[in-house]
């Protein structure tokens, strides 16, 4: 018993020392140590031995129990710490590779020259106002002294809903809306999305408008001139050229078209703006007496101003973009250009 038990020491270290892994180390473990292992095999067979010679033997396969043990335990914490090492050094980062690139948004060129020109107005002093896209004939119509045989009332270029309820083809109700609300002085602008049965390579069927008045005693043609000048100066440049060319709008009385000199040949001419040298960008005029009657501000007392300006003509003017469709495809190849 006590070569069997030698013999079991010396194996027993011979493996321990040799193990190559933690799975093998386990192994051995069981070999020795398990329920039916080697040792446990002996130990199981003491009862069998006379007192004497047991307490002897009991004594020493405990001693090379614990010592088993120990060296398991010593190898363990070796190969655990190899293997450790070992997957650090496989699965080792490099950090000095250059990451995947992630594509950064933009800003949409509708919605930069939309807060251009709000930022420009309010820096002004007026302030913004918003209202609702589905409005009724009333407000968008009738308040402004559009009168019922108007063509801009008609099938082919107003979205119904019902026959009173339409897509408001322009931003000034929100503005009966205000002057309803509060008495002059009153300055504001309206911006937001219209709608109009209209569409070709200038057109889209919804676009954008920012639509402005100002209301008070002894408003006159020339604050109108000075406001919008100042608009043109500071959202196509200095130095623009501005010119007022009388024209008609139901809503105001004297109307006006403001142009600028042609951005693209200076004034010259070109086919940009078919060789006048000048680019039409928005309306505007003094609002007509029937539309203060409407909101019940007394003509007498007030007089005001109104323009109205198309976002997309504006940035397609700024940035020489000849077909309206590429502000609505959304392909990122056009829009990450601005
Ligand atoms: C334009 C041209 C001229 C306008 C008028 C009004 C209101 F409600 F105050 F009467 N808002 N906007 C106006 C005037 C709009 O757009 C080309």
């Amino acid at each position: 018993m006590k070569e069997k038990l030698k013999e079991l020491e010396i194996n027993s270290v011979g493996d321990i020392s040799s193990a190559p892994d933690s799975v093998t180390l386990n192994d051995i473990r069981v070999k020795y140590l398990g329920k039916k292992g080697l040792l446990t095999g002996i130990l199981s067979g003491l009862g069998s031995l006379p007192p004497e010679e047991r307490r002897e033997m009991g004594a020493l396969a405990n001693t090379l129990k614990t010592s088993i043990e120990g060296a398991i335990s010593a190898k363990g914490a070796e190969l655990k710490d190899s293997e450790l090492k070992t997957a650090l050094e496989k699965d080792r980062i490099d950090i000095t590779l250059p990451g995947r690139a992630s594509s950064k948004g933009t800003i949409h060129p509708l919605t930069r020259g939309m807060q251009e020109v709000i930022d420009i107005f309010t820096g002004m002093g007026f302030s913004v106002e918003e209202g609702p896209e589905i409005e009724s004939d009333y407000y968008n119509f009738e308040a402004l002294n559009i009168p019922k045989d108007h063509p801009a009332r008609d099938m082919q270029d107003t979205f119904y809903i019902t026959e009173e309820t339409i897509l408001r083809t322009h931003t000034s109700p929100v503005q009966i809306h205000t002057m309803e609300k509060v008495q002059p002085p009153v300055m504001s602008i309206a911006p937001g999305k219209v709608y109009r049965c209209d569409a070709d390579i200038t057109h889209s069927p919804m676009f954008h408008q920012v639509e402005g008045f100002m209301v008070d005693k002894d408003i006159t043609f020339g604050h109108l001139q000075g406001v919008l000048h100042t608009f043109i100066q500071t959202f196509f440049g200095e130095g623009t050229k501005v010119r007022f060319r009388p024209s008609f709008f139901p809503f105001t009385e004297p109307s006006a078209e403001v142009d600028i000199s042609c951005l693209i040949c200076g004034g010259v001419g070109c086919r940009v703006c078919s060789g006048t040298g000048w680019l039409e960008v928005l309306g505007s005029g003094m609002i007509d007496p029937e539309v203060f009657k409407a909101v019940g501000y007394d003509p007498e007392v007030w007089s005001g101003f109104a323009f109205g300006v198309g976002i997309e003509r504006l940035v397609m003017l700024k940035y020489r973009i000849n077909d309206i469709r590429l502000l609505f495809e959304n392909d990122t190849r056009f829009l990450t250009k601005f």
